[in-house]
């Protein structure tokens, strides 16, 4: 039997990692009585003094930040990670003697990237030319720390309600031994798929959503903007460049300046769809160092918290903490609504 995937119950398939999601289009006209509150003015200085991530300023570590004038990286003062030179190879097989109480050694690196001088801009606000600035230094750090690290995760957390500690646009690079749950999934997919399709995952799933074009929110001839098939954030969006390309730092100019034309686009609408400034967590997945890479296709993902306005959000509560996750507003309705509105001006 056909589902219609518009107005009755179903489970989608993550085919990237490999996990169902349930939506719930049927719920989309149930009346809402939570609670809405305005948005909070934004009214940051171009400077703050007491901002740590500001140029000429003491960070908490007891350094000082240069008076850099575009985009700037440094050792995280509180990195979670930490590199004591190699680890043994009779300690990295050590466990405890319970199969059901195994732990492993890891070894890393974690830096801070300021985005801009400007305390008071955001990814969204700066010039394509400075958000390229950006996508350069990802790409030289990804290329650095690949040669110490199996995974680097490049992100950025933005927004106080994701936990982020400081409005000053910055991202950070978390760099390790090990290969994460996620992208471990994603090796896994991504693997298969290419084995059994001789193409990438990426690659074939972009195409199909072009000739579809209704989960596409931006695009150009490199890039593609789709609230995924499966997505399970209201407005998550999964950012791809149309051929496979394996990380950040193998992205040739043409598709680095796409790059920085088609994201600044795309938070601009982030912004406008509940009049703020859209809180979300971002991240790039690249192939792992050291290991075979043709079936990985870069990618990065957006999972924004926000549900239906500036300060109503999505909980991954209940259900979705002990079964699996769920969504009513549909991805393709999500799609329509950031497709739709007007983007502000781009600046050159
Ligand atoms: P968020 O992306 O969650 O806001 O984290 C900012 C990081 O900046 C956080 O990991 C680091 C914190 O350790 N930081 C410094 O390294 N030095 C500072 O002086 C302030 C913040
Ligand atoms: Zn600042």
């Amino acid at each position: 039997m056909a589902i219609d995937l518009y107005s009755q119950p179903h489970r989608r398939y993550n085919a990237l990692s490999d996990e169902w999601v349930q939506v719930s289009p049927h719920r989309n006209q149930r009346p809402w009585q939570g609670h809405l509150d305005s948005p909070v003015a934004d009214d940051r200085p171009a400077h703050d003094p007491a901002c740590s991530l500001c140029p000429g300023n003491e960070r908490a570590g007891g350094q000082r930040n240069p008076d850099f004038e575009q985009v700037f990286v440094f050792d995280n003062d509180f990195a979670a990670l930490l590199d004591e030179g190699p680890i043994e190879a009779t300690s990295a097989a050590e466990s405890d003697e319970s199969p059901l109480l195994q732990s492993a050694p890891v070894r890393g690196a974690c830096r801070v990237i300021c985005f801009s001088p400007r305390h008071d801009l955001t990814l969204a606000q700066m010039s394509t030319k400075d958000i390229g600035a950006v996508i350069d230094l990802w790409g030289a750090q990804v290329e650095e720390l690949s040669q110490l690290y199996r995974w680097v995760q490049v992100f950025e957390n933005k927004g106080a309600i994701m936990g982020c500690s400081n409005p000053h646009p910055h991202g950070q690079i978390w760099a390790l031994d090990a290969l994460p749950n996620e992208p471990a999934r994603e090796d896994r997919t991504q693997a298969a798929y290419y084995d059994e399709h001789g193409s990438t995952l990426l690659s074939d799933y972009v195409e199909l959503e072009c000739d579809r074009a209704e989960r596409i929110v931006e695009a150009d001839e490199h890039w593609v903007a789709l609230v995924p098939f499966w997505a399970v954030w209201p407005f998550e969006i999964l950012l791809a460049p149309r051929v496979p390309v394996d990380h950040l730092h193998s992205l040739d100019d043409g598709q680095r300046q796409s790059l920085a034309h088609v994201m600044q686009r795309l938070l601009r609408r982030y912004d406008a769809l509940f009049a703020t400034s859209f809180p979300y967590s971002m991240g790039w997945h690249g192939a792992p160092s050291a290991q075979p890479r043709d079936h990985w296709h870069l990618h990065a993902h957006f999972y924004p918290p926000l549900l239906r306005s500036a300060s109503v959000r999505k909980f991954m509560v209940g259900y979705e903490l002990l079964a699996e996750a769920q969504r009513d507003l549909t991805p393709e309705q999500a799609a329509a609504r950031l497709r739709e509105l007007p983007v502000p001006g781009e600046n050159p």
